[in-house]
This record gives C-alpha cells, sequence and structure tokens, in this order.
C-alpha cells in the first residue's frame, strides 16, 4: 500500500493492485473492505464502485468521520466511533483496538491478514484474521453443532436440506456473523457483508486462524465493539436491522400437516383440538390447498370456498396460514405466469432464456425477487390472500430449490464455469443464471430476503392495520427485518430434539430472534413421549408449530393417546400462562435485539460452564427451562448459572426447593414435568390458559416472584395483539428497606389501564407479619400470596426479625 486518501467519511489505501477503503459505519463499529486485486476486478480502480447490500438494512445513519491517530513510522492509523485502525503499509495487516476513555489504544478487537486473490471462481477472494486461543465463535446462522462453532468450517449457500442431520452444512441460511468471546467473557463481533457464495474456516484447518472466502470481488467487513454480547447483538441488529413485532397469535399453538387434503380436513383438525381442550391458534396449508402446485391459486374442488374457510376458522379463534412458493409454473394461460414473464420478472440463463426447472409445478420459473420492481408485482399478488382475510403465510423452497433444469449446459448458456466442472451446487439454480446484470452466484443466498420484503410490503400495502406473520425457510443476515425462520425438515428423533436448542441460540445470537423448528419432527413417525417432550422444550420457542411430512404417521397431539395427549395439554397450557412474559420478550426482541430463548452464554459469557450448555435455556433474565431431551428419562443435570439463587417452579406450578447459583442440580422430571427455576430477583407476568389469544391486555395476571437481596424486578408488555395501536409498558419493582420489601409498579404508554384480577405469588421471603396496601394476602410454607388491589401502585410486606 503506498497512497492514502481521505474521500468523505471513507478513507481508501491503495498498492499497485489492491485497493482498502476503511470507514465507521457506527459507534463502536468499523468497516474494512478488502477489494484484494480491485485492479482488475474494477474499471474503477483505484476506486471502488458504490454498494448496494441487500443484507444491510436500508436507511442507516451516515458513516461517522474517521480522524488520523497516533502511528509508528510506516503504519497509517485512524479513529473514530471509540476504535483505532492501524494499518501497516508493506504488508496490509490492519488492526482494530478499542480506545480508551484517554484516546490510548485497548483491547485488540480484529488482526487481519493475508487478504488475497485465488485463481478459484468459487473462493476468488479471501483473507485471515488472528484466532487467538481460548476464544469461541458464536452464532454464525442457522449450523449444526455446538453453540461455538470453533474447530468447523462452515459454507454459506443457502440449500434445501431434505432432511437435515448432525453433520449438515449448509443449511437453509446465511449469516457470515459471529460473537467472539474471549476467555474472560469479553464480546465483539465480526460481520462478512458478502452475498456471494462464500465460507468461513473457524480455526479448523489452521488453530490460530479464522479464514474468510468469498466468490465475491471482495470482503466487506465489519468489526464490531462489545464488550458484552447484549452489546455486539443490538449493534448488529442496528447495522442488519431490527425485527418487527408478530402478532400475538403466532404465539399460539400451530398445527400442520404436508397432506390435509381438503377444507374439511381442516375444519376437522379444528374441530378435535377443541374437542380434546387444546389451544389452538393456527392452522397452516400445505401446497396441497393449490390448484396444481401454481402459487397463488385454489384447487376448487377440494378448497371450495377459500373465504368461508378462513371466515370459519376465525371464529373458532383459529388462524390459516397457506404455503407460498417462488416456483411460477410456466403454463400458457396462468395469469402470474403471464404478467410475470411479460414484465420480465424472471430470472434468465446465462443466454438471456427465462430459466425453466422443475419444482412442485413443472415446468417452473423463478421470480427474480432481487430486483425491486419484482418485489413490487409479488408484493400485490399477496392482495389474494388479504382480500380473503389471510394475515399470515410460510415461504417454502426459496431458497431456491429446484429439482432439475430444463436444458443442456449449452443451452442454459453456461460459459462462465468450464462445462465438465461444477456450474450448480445443490438443488438450486446454476451458478451464472441471471439476476439483471448479477450472476446467482451472487444472489442466491439473498434471494429469499427480497421473497419476504415483497410479502411484508405487500400486507403492508393491502392490510396495513394488522401485523402480519412471515415465516420463511430461508434467508441471509437482514432476514429478521422481513421474517421469522423455521428451521427446515428435521427428523422425529431424540438427536433433533436435542440440536434444536443450540440451533435456535445460535440464530438468536445471529440477530435472528424468532426461530423455531417443527415441533414432534418433519421425517420419520414421531412417538407420544417423543412428541410430548418436543411440546414441554417448546415452551420458549419464538413460535409453536407441529409439522410432520406427507410419508409419516400423524403426529396431532391425540394421536397417540394417552398419558401422552394429557402432558402435551399441559404444555399447552403452560405456554398458554407465561403468554404475557412470552410476548413481552418477544417485544422486547423488535427493541433490543435480544432474542426470548437465550443461551446461557449471553447473560454469563465469563461462566466457562454456562458457555457451552446447550440442554436449556434462559427465557429472558430471569426463568431457566431445562426439558428433558432424551427418551425414557425422569431426571436430569440442571446447571444454574451466576451468583444469584434459583427457586424450582416445575410446569409453572407450586414453588420447589431453592438452589445456590454457579452448581448443577438434579432435576427429577417424570413425563409429566417441565423442570423451570425462577432467578432471585425477578419476577414473570403469566394469566389464565384459555382455547386461543385474542389480544395482549390481560385481565388476569399473576406475577410469579423471587425476591433477591435487593429487591426485584418484572416487565410487561401489553397492546391489542395485532393492530399498531396504542400500547402499555408495565414494570414491578421492589426494594428492601430494614425488615420491610417494598413493591411498586410503574406504567408508561398510550395504552388505557386494563381492569384486571391481579396477583403476586412471591417466594424468597423468610417470615411475612403484614403487607400493606393489599386487598388480601396469605403467607404459607414460604410463598406469599397477595391479592392486588384494582389501580394498585404500591404495596409494602412487613418481614419481621431477619
Ligand atoms: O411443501 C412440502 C414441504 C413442507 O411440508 C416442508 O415444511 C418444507 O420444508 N416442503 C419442504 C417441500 C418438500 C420437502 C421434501
Amino acid at each position: 500500500m503506498h497512497t492514502l486518501r481521505q474521500d468523505g467519511a471513507h478513507h481508501r489505501a491503495w498498492g499497485d493492485t489492491d485497493v482498502l477503503e476503511l470507514s465507521c459505519a457506527a459507534p463502536g463499529v468499523l468497516r474494512i473492505r478488502l477489494a484484494a486485486g480491485a485492479r482488475d476486478a474494477y474499471m474503477t480502480y483505484p476506486h471502488l464502485p458504490p454498494k448496494v447490500s441487500a443484507m444491510l438494512a436500508p436507511n442507516r445513519p451516515a458513516p461517522l468521520p474517521l480522524t488520523p491517530g497516533t502511528a509508528q513510522p510506516g503504519e497509517w492509523c485512524l479513529t473514530g466511533g471509540g476504535l483505532s485502525v492501524t494499518v501497516t503499509q508493506a504488508t496490509g495487516h490492519i488492526r482494530v483496538q478499542e480506545l480508551h476513555d484517554d484516546g490510548t489504544p485497548g483491547r485488540t478487537l480484529a488482526e487481519l491478514h493475508d487478504w488475497t486473490t485465488t485463481p478459484d471462481p468459487v473462493r476468488r477472494r479471501t483473507a485471515a484474521l488472528h484466532a487467538p486461543p481460548a476464544h469461541s465463535y458464536l452464532g454464525f446462522g442457522q449450523k449444526v453443532g455446538p453453540l461455538d462453532k470453533r474447530g468447523m468450517h462452515l459454507t454459506f449457500w443457502n440449500t434445501d436440506c431434505f432432511p437435515h442431520h448432525l453433520d449438515t452444512d449448509p443449511m437453509h441460511l446465511t449469516v457470515p456473523f459471529t460473537t467472539v468471546l474471549t476467555p474472560q467473557g469479553q464480546a465483539h463481533g465480526l460481520f462478512m457483508d458478502e452475498s456471494w457464495r462464500s465460507e468461513i474456516d473457524v480455526a479448523r484447518r489452521d488453530p490460530t486462524r479464522l479464514t474468510l472466502t468469498s466468490a465475491g470481488q471482495e470482503l466487506d467487513l465489519y468489526v464490531l465493539q462489545g464488550p458484552t454480547p447484549q452489546g455486539v447483538l443490538r449493534r448488529y441488529a442496528d447495522l442488519t436491522g431490527h425485527a418487527p413485532l408478530p402478532p400475538l397469535w403466532s404465539l399460539g399453538a400451530g398445527q400442520s400437516r404436508w397432506g390435509y387434503k381438503s377444507a374439511d380436513e381442516i375444519r376437522s383438525i379444528i374441530a378435535a383440538y377443541r374437542e380434546h381442550d387444546l389451544p389452538l391458534d393456527s392452522v397452516y396449508l400445505d401446497i396441497d390447498y393449490m390448484d396444481a402446485y401454481k402459487v397463488w391459486t385454489w384447487d376448487n374442488s377440494r378448497y371450495p370456498d377459500p373465504a368461508a374457510l378462513v371466515k370459519e376458522a376465525r371464529e373458532a379463534g383459529v388462524h390459516l396460514v397457506p404455503i407460498v412458493d417462488p416456483g411460477v409454473k410456466a403454463e400458457p394461460g396462468y395469469d402470474v405466469y403471464a404478467s410475470g414473464t411479460a414484465a420480465d420478472h424472471m430470472v434468465r440463463t446465462a443466454r438471456g432464456d427465462v430459466l425453466l426447472g422443475e419444482v412442485w409445478p413443472d415446468p417452473a420459473a423463478f421470480p427474480d425477487f432481487t430486483r425491486p420492481p419484482v418485489q413490487d408485482w409479488w408484493a400485490d399478488l399477496h392482495k389474494r390472500f388479504t382480500d380473503l382475510g389471510i394475515t399470515g403465510q410460510w415461504n417454502d423452497m426459496n431458497e431456491p430449490a429446484n429439482f432439475s433444469l430444463r436444458g443442456t449446459p449449452s443451452t442454459l448458456g453456461i460459459t462462465g464455469f468450464n462445462v465438465g466442472q461444477q456450474y450448480t451446487e445443490g438443488k438450486t439454480l446454476p451458478y451464472d443464471a441471471r439476476h439483471g446484470n448479477r450472476t446467482h452466484l451472487e444472489m442466491h443466498n439473498v434471494y429469499a430476503n427480497g421473497m419476504a420484503e415483497a410479502a411484508r410490503t405487500g400486507y403492508a400495502r393491502h392490510a396495513p392495520a394488522v401485523r402480519p406473520f412471515i415465516l420463511t425457510r430461508a434467508g441471509a443476515a437482514g432476514i429478521q427485518r422481513s421474517a421469522a425462520v423455521w428451521t427446515g425438515d428435521n427428523a422425529s428423533r431424540w438427536s433433533h430434539l436435542q440440536l434444536s436448542l443450540p440451533m435456535l441460540m445460535g440464530l438468536g445470537l445471529s440477530g435472528i430472534p424468532f426461530s423455531a423448528p417443527d415441533v414432534g419432527g418433519f421425517d420419520l413417525d414421531s412417538s407420544g413421549e417423543l412428541l410430548a417432550r418436543w411440546y414441554q422444550a417448546a415452551l420458549g420457542y419464538a413460535f409453536l408449530r407441529n409439522h410432520a411430512s406427507n410419508f409419516t404417521a400423524y403426529q396431532e397431539p391425540w394421536r397417540f393417546g394417552e398419558p401422552y395427549l394429557s402432558v402435551i395439554r399441559e404444555a399447552l397450557q403452560m405456554r398458554y400462562r407465561l403468554l404475557p412474559h412470552l410476548y413481552t420478550l418477544t417485544h422486547q426482541a423488535t427493541t433490543g435485539a435480544l432474542p426470548p430463548l437465550r443461551p446461557l452464554a449471553l447473560h454469563h459469557p465469563q461462566d466457562p460452564q454456562a458457555r457451552t450448555e446447550a440442554s436449556s435455556y434462559l427465557l429472558g433474565e430471569g426463568l431457566l427451562v431445562a426439558p428433558v431431551l432424551h427418551a425414557n428419562t425422569a431426571q436430569r443435570q440442571v446447571y444454574l448459572p451466576g451468583t444469584d439463587r434459583w427457586t424450582e417452579t416445575f410446569n409453572l406450578s407450586a414453588f420447589g426447593d431453592t438452589h445456590d447459583g454457579q452448581r448443577s442440580v438434579t432435576a427429577h422430571a417424570a413425563l409429566n414435568t417441565l423442570p423451570i427455576y425462577l432467578r432471585a430477583g425477578h419476577a414473570v407476568p403469566l394469566t389464565d390458559t384459555a382455547p386461543h389469544t385474542t389480544h395482549a391486555r390481560w385481565e388476569r395476571l399473576s406475577w410469579l416472584a423471587h425476591a433477591g437481596p435487593d429487591g426485584l424486578q418484572g416487565t410487561l408488555y401489553e397492546d391489542d395483539g395485532e393492530g399498531h395501536g396504542p400500547h402499555r409498558l408495565t414494570r414491578l419493582w421492589a426494594e428492601r428497606s430494614g425488615t420491610r420489601l417494598v413493591i411498586g409498579r410503574q406504567e408508561e404508554g398510550d395504552l388505557p389501564r386494563t381492569v384486571r384480577t391481579e396477583q403476586l405469588h412471591l417466594t424468597g421471603l423468610d417470615a411475612v407479619t403484614d403487607v400493606q396496601g393489599a386487598r388480601s394476602h396469605r403467607f404459607e410454607d414460604g410463598l406469599l400470596r397477595v391479592t392486588l388491589p384494582e389501580g394498585w401502585t404500591e404495596i409494602s410486606i412487613l418481614t419481621g426479625e431477619r
């Protein structure tokens, strides 16, 4: 590198072939654009062409200025946003450090070397980062394996993997973002803003290096400051977008199956749920509802009146959620195909013809969702759903999946990759298929983002009063702006129940707070015991959908008889009782980016045992859920993190024993028992169970609370559950002073006060002599039950001598 120049907020350094661009994207976020070989790749050399990222949130604030810092001879140094970046001119070695308040450099966050070009067309650019020993690498989107991905080689190429296995990679989603944890628990983040096919070797081939590889012309990296994992997540969400608030009904129970044959079968499923006294909020419609798999159509013989069915379901408290596949049947006279091709909306072959493949519709063309006019056209097609009263959908096959290509390499115009070598990868489109003037190799991974964005625009346009629920299988970084994610085709195996937790935790640590697997397993026949344990484990999933494949045994909750039906009923009722807390966490995820279901590592990064724990999860900071994940097992070990005490509240019913933190305890959990623990200092709001959700203004509320040495805290978010209307945030607080514990409530927001019956179930007090300000109270066996008066703001608990 011989020259450094400032271009507005960017600083550009270049040598004879390479260009490096540095900027400060936000406080604590440094952007490093590495363009090795830029002279050959870009006509604009030594400038870099402007970039439009499909992963970053639109309308981000302008970059902050970087100013020269203190440099050694042969180095450049720039500082800004609390960070410094130093470049060694001779080698191009780059170091990013935190700055202390006095401006002196502190902890090193990233050291980058050897950024270069390679002759391999799918691995054109590569760079290595120093991977210090004992640093953990969390996140990276949807991946199998433990929480810490150190020692894995990861590929980012969205893939329809049916079914996935314990070592499947790549899967449906591309999020090249990791939270790095030092052995002391300090965190920072690394994000590679590349939609191109890419790979990250997480200190597998060389234990001291994290190696990045992309098929694109450059590597566009962001280093995000911590020092906590929460801080990293928040900066990442500010960069790639926060998730919108889903409707309350999407948190309720969902039932699905590939192979429900008709409107009558849907009716009978809803009726059976009601007969068995099982809560139900949604039924999903798989590909069978369409006419010959033509997207945006209905098979009139099996679904003669979809509007009436939607209405009838709604009257029973159930939302119908149809599937939407991207493949458009190439059939003369089919209006979606006609309008899509007339407007040039389809992906083309390298030779310029509309590309035809085979999915459920055969032959099928693929809308090019990466272009705004195509999104606009697709968005309007959602009116066909909103006109029927539908406000939720699931986007499937959107990697995009493609079973086979119509044509030969020569008719497809494949020249960019030598025929005979690989020109496509997995069941999808060829690398050099065309998205406008870009190739599939660049746009494949962000295809689903455009489809989900179009859905969101469609609902905003045609059903503006409601918040839609959009679910997707594939996606890339930023997908959280438009959709929740289900984890694709798992199987009815205990190992898949087990792997669901680290996978969801990894997604949550990748900025995708709302994700869940198919409960009960998609492929293979489930069993009563597996299904029952799976429903228990799903207490804290962002949404809860039982889904199975056409080729397996039916797995609705009643299919295996007793005792499983009763256990599943109780698990579902537990979830409905917990909805005030779950919805509050869901809301918090949309503002602060913390997922509802959290690995222990998120709140206890400095605790080595908590850092690797993935068989139990935190639901917010105050609840720990430790489901049984093995067959024929009635007990398990549970690690309780932190120095606070934890009280057993198995099945969210009575309080049991209290344990110190930072130790493992044995939980006895017969089939009907879900071990749950409440942390001292926390209160969580519960309500009564119900057949389905209505609104999130809870008329009956009971706080499950555990007084800690400094009191306690709890939060409740309320609104009408699916619109954009008023909301209210209630904060419960408590303070100890001498022998008195004062518990108070504060509210903010524009939702008028709800008239409600409110109770407090408090543990953690040795004695109670009186409660002032309550309607009534009872203290028995260490549990204080208080009935709170209407409109209360404070009560005082006299705890006697201690
Ligand atoms: O539409 C059928 C299935 C669907 O049930 C499943 O959830 C998706 O992940 N779909 C995949 C296509 C067929 C998979 C073999």
